[in-house]
């Protein structure tokens, strides 16, 4: 692997390395649920944390697209990573807060969804259903679906009599297409604004975020989390004009969306892009570690820039 200098920090190598850490190689405990690479997912073949870099690190140059995440401590990034990776323990949940003063890198494998062989499933399963409202079909399943009968056959009426429903397909028709295989990584950014940290520690660690953005080339989108029952404080908008400094629009991921009501939702959201100064347009996705809620909206959005 090349390195780069980090350009403004203290290099010592020797006494804070950057490189493959101890795990670099040891493969992480393996997801036991179901994976999946159908329309709003991503298939996770393989994780393992590959780089940990310290203040007075140099930057690696890696070879695959990296996607950044940023957030305050105790925000939700580590349970975020985990279910986004869908494993239980790659990154520690309710760590001390502060205690993560590394960028972690993790490289990921992965399949994501092939947008043309599902569009010709879909096609397939409309013709051989008889069915011609293709338009329909692009809604994808809401609920468990079965195959319908042929309307064909009964001159698009049910036994009932009533005009049979639009031609539907089963959810694991789309997640058997093989998907398009992809390597990335995950770029795991010092939670930051704990108390009990020195001015000069938080300085150094801020430094080294920002050198992150503005310094790597593979660096593609960068999810910025915030509590989405509070307002962003003054270091949730200092992280978001950084990210905005270093050329890229971030994505807002307004955490713990669980803890409020739905009727909230909407509301929180949009305080937290009024108070961040973001545009209208910038996205703030409601995501729940517990519920998965938000999990589909940024598998799509890692898999348009990888
Ligand atoms: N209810 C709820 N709790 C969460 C969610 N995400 C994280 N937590 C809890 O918030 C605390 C901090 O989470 P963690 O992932 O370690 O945050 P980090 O410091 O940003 O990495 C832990 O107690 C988590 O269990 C969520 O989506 N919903
Ligand atoms: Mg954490």
């Amino acid at each position: 692997m090349q390195s780069r200098t980090a350009s403004g920090c203290e290099e010592k190598p020797e006494e804070n390395p950057c490189g493959p850490s101890a795990w670099a190689f040891m493969y992480l405990p393996g997801f036991s649920g179901r994976d999946t690479s159908s329309e709003d997912g991503m298939k996770i073949l393989d994780v393992k944390l590959d780089t940990v870099c310290g203040y007075t690190s140099t930057l690696p140059v890696l070879q695959y697209p990296e996607i950044a995440f940023a957030g305050r401590s105790n925000v939700g990034k580590s349970s975020m990573i985990n279910v986004i990776m869908k494993r239980k323990r790659l990154a520690r949940v309710g760590e001390t807060p502060g205690k993560t003063r590394t960028i972690n890198f993790y490289q990921v494998s992965a399949e994501v969804p092939d947008p043309e062989k599902i569009a010709e499933a879909k096609e397939k399963a409309a013709s051989e259903a008889g069915g011609d409202d293709a338009a329909s079909l692009q809604q994808g399943p809401k609920k468990k679906l079965r195959w319908k009968k042929d309307p064909a056959r009964n001159g698009g009426k049910s036994a009932s009599g009533k005009k049979q429903e639009a031609v539907q397909y089963p959810a694991s028709a789309i997640s058997k297409i093989p998907g398009i295989p992809k390597d990335f990584y995950l770029v795991d950014l010092p939670g930051y604004g704990f108390a009990n940290v020195s001015a000069e520690e938080k300085a150094k660690w801020g430094h080294m975020i920002e050198n992150y953005l503005n310094t790597s080339e593979g660096l593609k989108l960068v999810f910025l989390l915030v509590d989405i029952r509070h307002e962003p404080n003054a270091n949730d908008i200092q992280m978001y004009d950084w990210v905005v400094e270093s050329g890229f629009k971030p994505v807002i991921i307004a955490t713990k969306a669980d803890k409020v009501g739905k009727s909230q939702i909407a509301r929180q959201t949009d305080q937290i892009r009024k108070t961040l100064g973001a545009s209208e347009d910038t996205a703030v996705i409601p995501f729940s570690s517990l519920t998965r809620e938000g999990a589909a909206e940024v598998y799509r959005m890692i898999g348009q820039v990888i």
